[in-house]
């Protein structure tokens, strides 16, 4: 993962956060919110990623996890990717992940719980009230995006497996299929992509699992159908396209930090004060703003999630 500059490209209007207040009436957008991406995720996957009117733009975004910053223009969001699977291009994942059929797809949650399953991603998503969640995603490249996620919260998911008291991770597994990934073909990577979280990071209410974006099905370069979202960490913890969730004993083996132990860590919180050791941490590029804004500890988080690292040497446990 070499760094990479965008091109700047100005905020779309449609998607500042002044221009979403003004359009819509906002609790009837509250309203309307749940019951749309509900009827929206049942469309076949063809939707996904269609230029289709934005028919749920007017969301509010204004609970306790969501960031008050306005949300990426849309186009950055689907059109500026990492998805090795794909290639290595931020724009290969936008030409090529279309081709993915994300139907039908299931998901094993297994290792230690009570009841493992295998489970069609449909009746998955199915079970769980899905909430808008507007998060700051920011790469361990340099830049950042904020991204307005549909999805359910992961504990939601973990507490109807009954994780056994013996579990203290959570490793999960993406999918890796040679004839429709082409990324997957070579060894840029150990495939297939695994990531991780210890168990109390999971059992955050901030950790999302993403089955929508911006109240529509999840575009493919994005995830689908099921993707990560741990907003206080570097964006490769957020794995793609999650065909197994294992709870285990052990701390589990990531794609990253088995790639290059040096430079990427099993936390990876985002940390300004630790660089990276090819280039600095200390700021980032907000896809289409001018310049660089500085780099929160936590990604902003902090008051949310630093209890959960107290007593930790976040250099050594980087
Ligand atoms: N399966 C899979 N998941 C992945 C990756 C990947 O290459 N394969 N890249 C990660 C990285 S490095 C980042 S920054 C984010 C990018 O998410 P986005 O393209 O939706 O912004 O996805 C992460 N999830
Ligand atoms: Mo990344």
């Amino acid at each position: 993962m070499k760094p990479q500059e965008p091109t700047d490209q100005p905020a779309d209007p449609r998607y500042s956060r002044r221009e979403l207040l003004r359009q819509g009436g906002l609790g009837f957008a509250g309203a309307l919110a749940l019951g749309g991406g509900l009827e929206l995720l049942t469309r076949r996957p063809g939707a996904a990623g269609t230029a289709e009117p934005a028919v749920f733009a007017a969301r509010t975004y204004r609970g306790p996890y969501d960031t008050t910053e306005p949300p990426s223009r849309l186009g950055d969001i689907t059109g500026y990717n990492n998805y090795y699977e794909f290639g290595t291009d931020k724009a290969d994942p936008a030409r090529h992940a279309g081709a993915l059929r994300t139907r039908p797809w299931t998901v094993t949650i297994d290792g230690l719980v009570r009841k493992p399953q295998t489970v069609d991603i449909d009746t998955l998503q199915g079970r769980f009230p899905l909430e808008d969640r507007l998060y700051r995603m920011r790469c361990v490249e340099g830049w950042s995006l904020v991204i307005p996620w549909l999805g359910f919260p992961l504990a939601a998911l973990l507490r109807r497996v009954e994780p056994t008291s013996a579990a203290r991770y959570v490793k999960f597994t993406a999918l890796a299929d040679p004839k429709q990934m082409p990324g997957v073909r070579s060894p840029i990577l150990s495939w297939p992509y695994t990531e991780g979280l210890r168990l109390d990071e999971a059992m955050h209410p901030l950790t999302l699992m993403a089955v929508g974006l911006d109240g529509r099905i999840l575009p493919n370069q994005n995830g689908a159908p099921l993707r990560l979202v741990v907003p206080w960490k570097y964006g490769f913890k957020n794995i793609k396209a999650i065909v197994r969730i294992t709870l285990t004993a052990q701390q589990p083996e990531t794609t990253w930090s088995r790639a290059a132990p040096d430079e990427y860590g099993f936390y990876a919180n985002v940390n300004p004060a630790v660089d990276h050791p090819r280039w600095s941490q200390a700021t980032e590029r907000r896809i289409g703003e001018l310049g660089r804004r500085k780099t929160l500890p936590f990604n902003g988080y902090g008051a949310q999630v630093a209890g959960l690292y107290k007593g930790m040497d976040l250099r050594r446990f980087f």
